[in-house]
């Protein structure tokens, strides 16, 4: 039985190579888009690991402990997540959570326990800092720093 060999020239129709082109460019795309996504999420995750032992550094000369153990701060970030996530903000349970961060020590450990955490419609996951930017304008925001400012604590948003 004599193998039958492939014709390339037919083989290789106009259409074919169209069909192929495009499926080519549309592997392409996908490869730079995913490579783009990843490479912006390790750049992220970098600068956050970065920011939390700058700031532990800071915490650790001022000699400050925080005031709950690490089950509470989980608890707070928690519930800042719930107040925040999707549409509207409960600006109360934020406000809540805030008053009860006593000193720097306590915001590193809440900023520590809230990570990085994917929000209702964005695809990278974001830090504490990011979520108060995106659901609180300036008075928002200005209220938050207050509340942390009578406590005594020196991070702001
Ligand atoms: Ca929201």
């Amino acid at each position: 039985m004599a193998k039958k060999s492939i014709d390339w020239n037919e083989w290789l129709s106009p259409q074919r190579v169209i069909t192929l082109g495009i499926l080519a460019v549309i592997a392409l795309v996908i490869i730079i888009v995913l490579g783009k996504r990843i490479k912006a999420a390790i750049k992220e995750a970098a600068g956050n690991i970065r920011t939390n032992i700058d700031t532990q550094r800071q915490i650790e000369a001022t000699g400050q402990t925080p005031s709950y153990t690490d089950s509470v701060y989980k608890d707070f970030a928690d519930r800042l997540e719930v107040a925040m996530k999707g549409g509207g903000t409960d600006e109360d349970s934020v406000y809540d959570v805030m008053r009860q961060i006593k000193n720097d020590a306590d915001m590193y450990k809440l900023i520590n326990a809230f990570g990085t955490r994917t929000g209702a419609w964005s695809w990278t996951a974001e830090s504490l800092s990011q979520w108060i930017l995106g659901d609180f304008n300036a008075s928002g925001r200005k209220q938050i720093n207050n509340i942390l400012a009578s406590n005594g604590v020196t991070y702001r948003f």
